[in-house]
């Protein structure tokens, strides 16, 4: 390994919170939701620092943001690792951010030290991996891996209308001189580092998360459909309330899947209300389901009660049960979790095995590559907040490990798959 420092730890700190001021939110939070501009301003900035260090940008039909250092064999699969730039409309400095700018940190280091690696490294940021603009999340990552099609990618609209297609093409007029990339290339390897979500790495005082899987995620649109009616004149029995029947669904799914055991995640997180006037019966209510367990059989036959439950709460309105994300449980490749946990040995960082709570595009690399992630603790857990906060040395520790293994993996042979 090489003598010179695996990254500028000064450098990242002072560029992430640089970055978190591009939406940022009056509570200290961000809101930089999928191509909006905050994105877009989020991308010259990233683009302008890699840059600086020669790295090339480039995009792809479904807005996925590459920066790209040469490598010696041009054909070879080049290695890949990233994140992803967009927020949750209340989120945090660190979700997606900081494993951009660790990736961005990581290569602008090794390009610095003039270590040509074998193969092309790139740096990614998918695009909406948060899926609340836009639902579902993690569209340029399944777009990437043929996991969704383009076309029902693009006809997804936010609550103001605007379809995903309408904006990705705002966001490539925004970037004309950005080459295109095919949908979709061989990659050697995907790493990915991120914040935990979650409380365990804080608990255990550890500093490093060898990240073994992602636990298994179903989700769901729901809509209700009822008729309106004069709040003051139509008799009670004569309603179709859909607000009425969103609600025993609601106690229904939470009084059977919520309890189902200590691990289910259970989640109504959006519910839009027409016309959602006060002397209006409600004739429609579209709701979400977001639903995870880290075992599929478990995940599974709860899912298969979603429908179900639904229908029996409906009458006297109609309901609507549409599946949108269908993940199960899956396992990170083992070489490079050895890698990772060698990398924080040598570097005297403590480290543990741990299962994601949360979901990443790292789920759909790992169908079309080796891939792994790298987890730093965040405070108490907390993320998908505006008071989400990472340790400076922990945000340090965990790219200097992304580092030594990039470092490892783009300076040797391809991994066989
Ligand atoms: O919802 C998730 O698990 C991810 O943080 N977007
Ligand atoms: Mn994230
Ligand atoms: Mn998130």
């Amino acid at each position: 390994m090489t003598s010179q420092p695996l990254i500028n730890a000064d450098r990242l700190w002072s560029r992430l919170m640089a970055l978190a001021e591009i939406g940022a939110t009056p509570a200290g939070g961000v809101n930089r939701q999928a191509l909006s501009d905050g994105e877009m301003t989020a991308w010259r900035r990233v683009i302008g620092w890699a840059g600086e260090a020669g790295l090339t940008p480039s995009t792809d039909a479904a807005g996925n943001l590459f920066l790209t250092l040469v490598g010696r064999d041009r054909a070879a699969p080049p290695f890949l690792l990233g994140s992803h730039l967009d927020s949750q409309p209340t989120g945090g400095k660190f979700d997606g951010a900081a494993g951009v700018m660790a990736a961005l940190e990581a290569v602008v280091s090794l390009a610095e030290q003039g270590d040509k690696p074998a193969r092309d490294v790139i740096i990614v940021a998918w695009m909406n991996e948060e899926g609340s603009r836009f639902a579902p999340g993690m569209m340029g990552s399944e777009a990437f891996t043929a996991e969704r099609d383009m076309a029902v990618i693009r006809s997804a609209r936010d609550a103001d209308g605007i379809s995903v297609g309408e904006a990705l093409d705002r966001l490539h007029a925004a970037f004309p001189d950005l080459p295109h990339r095919s949908l979709g290339f061989a990659v050697d390897a995907y790493l990915e580092l991120h914040i935990e979500q979650g409380p365990l790495l804080e608990a255990a005082a550890c500093t490093i998360g060898v990240v073994t899987g992602i636990q298994g995620k179903k989700t769901f649109q729901v809509v209700v459909e009822g008729a309106e009616g004069h709040a003051g004149t139509l008799a009670q029995s004569e309603r179709r309330d859909a607000l009425a029947a969103f609600a025993r669904m609601a106690a229904a799914l939470h009084a059977e899947i919520g309890i189902i055991d200590a691990d289910i995640k259970f989640t109504i997180g959006r519910v839009a209300v027409v016309p959602n006037a006060p002397s209006v019966v409600p004739s429609r209510v579209s709701f979400s389901i977001d639903l995870r367990h880290p075992d599929n059989a478990v995940l599974d036959a709860a899912g298969a009660r979603i429908k179900t439950l639904c229908q029996e709460k409906a009458p006297p309105c109609s309901v609507t049960v549409t599946p949108l994300v269908d993940a199960p449980s899956n396992v990170f490749d083992p070489r490079l979790r050895a890698s990772i946990a060698k990398a924080a040995r040598e570097q005297g960082h403590s480290a543990m095995a741990i299962l994601s709570a949360a979901g990443h595009d790292a789920r759909h690399l790992a169908k079309v590559c080796p891939a792994a992630m790298i987890f730093i603790p965040c405070r108490d857990g907390a993320s998908h907040v505006e008071h989400e906060w990472a340790e400076p040395d922990h945000v340090a520790a965990g790219a200097a490990v992304l580092a030594q293994v990039l470092r490892e993996l783009a300076l040797a042979p391809a991994i066989e798959g």
